[in-house]
């Protein structure tokens, strides 16, 4: 009894060491000059935009003067058609300090008029988690702040509604690999190196990677064979001045319908509806409500997967939908939204998703630490290579929240009990292993630190 509670007690003070580790990791990577904090201020010298909103949300019991101003920049960058771009450049480092930078993307010159003339950018967007960032800043008692958002959060998620969602699936597509911010997911190995053989590289321009040289073990990273692809598609919607509707009907390159990106739009929508909600604006919320139903309808119509029991993603170019036991595929858990005309499906099916979260691929079983971002048994699993098996405190985070919301609490709590070893035990790295648990990729990683502070170091209890 003694033992436990020395025990019990032993855990406190790690997690009371590892809050104030998290402030001094976000207060280390906070750059005064952008008025940001870097994801990491050796492998991520820049401003990127899902990060930022996992870092806000951290932020919003940390500094709330910070938590703002991550998003204020970040929505200065925002392109007048409404796109938020996955990268806003920091002028305050060397080009060579990362690639793709400034000078592959040149957002201001090839996108004229649409991209910002004085924040350089990249030319593709990522999940639009900010209105849970917008919504935590509110909850921290600054109701204004969802006011002074609201615009530049309708433009946001309108952008995906207008610009990324042809009528013929309703589905919202991606259009780079790096969009979903999962780079090398296993889902996407049949679109890029079936859809893009090595005969379209041939002009390819010779270019050096950055990030095989900061301290990051290469095993850990993505192959040539991928970055190839990734730069391919971006000189190919560079040449096309990023135009959304020029790019969709010239014919692109990589274009898939992803459960994972689906399902945070869906959410994004459903937060617009809570944001408009408390801002009296009703016929906004009425829009947005419509926008996640038919988006939610559309996924069960199109993206699941009825052998692998789970949302799997489909081809634009080829209209084939591929599957995997991997976190993309359990995403919709975290959306509540039923579709109305699909309710019955989509009740059966989250008991699906539920079953797997407590299956031995995912950890289920108490053999590893969940959740993999693919599950043990997968073919291309790996423990160590970035998308394709790691724990990633994010994802964690999002399905943890999902969980609670479907009322799976004990999913939930054990899905929080493992970021939270994770963390305790090694630090504030960008990725885990789920089978020994031992750190991955860069440390000092800003969303590992924010969100860990989010779960477990605020008053206030997380997702109730
Ligand atoms: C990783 O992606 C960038 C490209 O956007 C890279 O590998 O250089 C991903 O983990 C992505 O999700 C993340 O937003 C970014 C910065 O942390 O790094």
């Amino acid at each position: 009894m003694l033992g436990l509670l020395l025990l019990g007690l032993a855990a406190r003070a790690a997690a009371g060491d590892r809050c104030e580790e998290a402030r001094r990791v976000l207060d280390e990577n906070w750059r005064e000059s952008i008025g940001s904090t870097l994801p990491s201020s050796s492998l991520y010298p820049h401003q990127w935009s899902w990060d930022t909103a996992f870092i806000a949300t951290g932020h919003a019991s940390i500094n709330i003067s910070r938590a703002k101003s991550e998003l204020r920049r970040l929505f200065d960058a925002q392109w007048s058609n409404g796109m938020v771009p996955h990268i806003a450049f920091n002028p305050e480092v060397p080009a060579t300090s990362y690639f793709p930078g400034v000078d592959w993307w040149k957002s201001s010159e090839a996108a004229r008029g649409v991209a910002p003339a004085d924040i350089e950018t990249s030319g593709i967007t990522n999940p639009p988690v900010h209105t849970a960032a917008v919504l935590r800043i509110a909850d921290a008692g600054h109701r204004d702040f969802m006011e002074e958002m609201w615009p530049k959060l309708d433009a946001l998620l309108s952008y995906f509604h207008n610009e990324r969602t042809p009528a013929e699936t309703g589905l919202v597509y991606v259009r780079h690999p790096w969009e979903n911010g999962m780079d090398n997911s296993p889902l996407w190995d049949v679109p890029l190196y079936e859809g893009i053989p090595n005969s379209s590289l041939a002009d390819l321009p010779p270019y050096n990677r950055t990030d095989l040289h900061k301290g990051v073990d290469p095993r850990d990273r993505p192959s040539q064979a991928f970055y190839d692809r990734a730069v391919y598609i971006l000189l190919e919607a560079r040449k096309r001045g990023y135009d959304e509707r020029r790019m969709w009907h010239d014919g692109l390159p990589f274009a898939v319908y992803d459960s994972f990106f689906n399902a945070l739009v869906v959410r994004g929508y459903e937060e617009m509806v809570e944001i408009a909600e408390r801002l009296d604006r009703s016929a906004d919320a009425e829009r947005y409500r419509e926008w996640a139903e038919s988006l939610a309808v559309s996924m069960e119509k199109l993206l699941w997967d009825e052998e692998k029991g789970v949302y799997g993603n489909l081809d634009v170019n080829t209209n084939k939908r591929t599957a995997a036991l991997h976190v993309t595929g359990l995403a919709p858990l975290v959306y509540v939204t039923r579709g109305s005309s699909c309710a019955a499906k989509r009740r059966l099916r989250v008991q699906r998703l539920l079953s797997l979260v407590r299956s031995g691929g995912f950890c289920g079983q108490g053999t590893c630490r969940p959740l993999p971002t693919l599950a043990r048994g997968e073919p291309s699993f790996s423990s160590r290579n970035y998308w394709r098996g790691p724990v990633w405190i994010n994802t964690n985070w999002l399905l943890a929240a999902g969980l609670a919301r479907q009322g799976a609490e004990e999913e939930s709590q054990r899905v929080l009990a493992s970021s939270r070893g994770l963390v305790d035990e090694s630090g504030m790295h960008e990725y885990f292993d789920p089978l020994t648990g031992a750190p991955h990729g860069t440390d000092g990683f800003s969303w590992t630190a924010a969100l860990y502070h989010d779960s477990f170091c605020r008053q206030v209890p997380v997702f109730v």
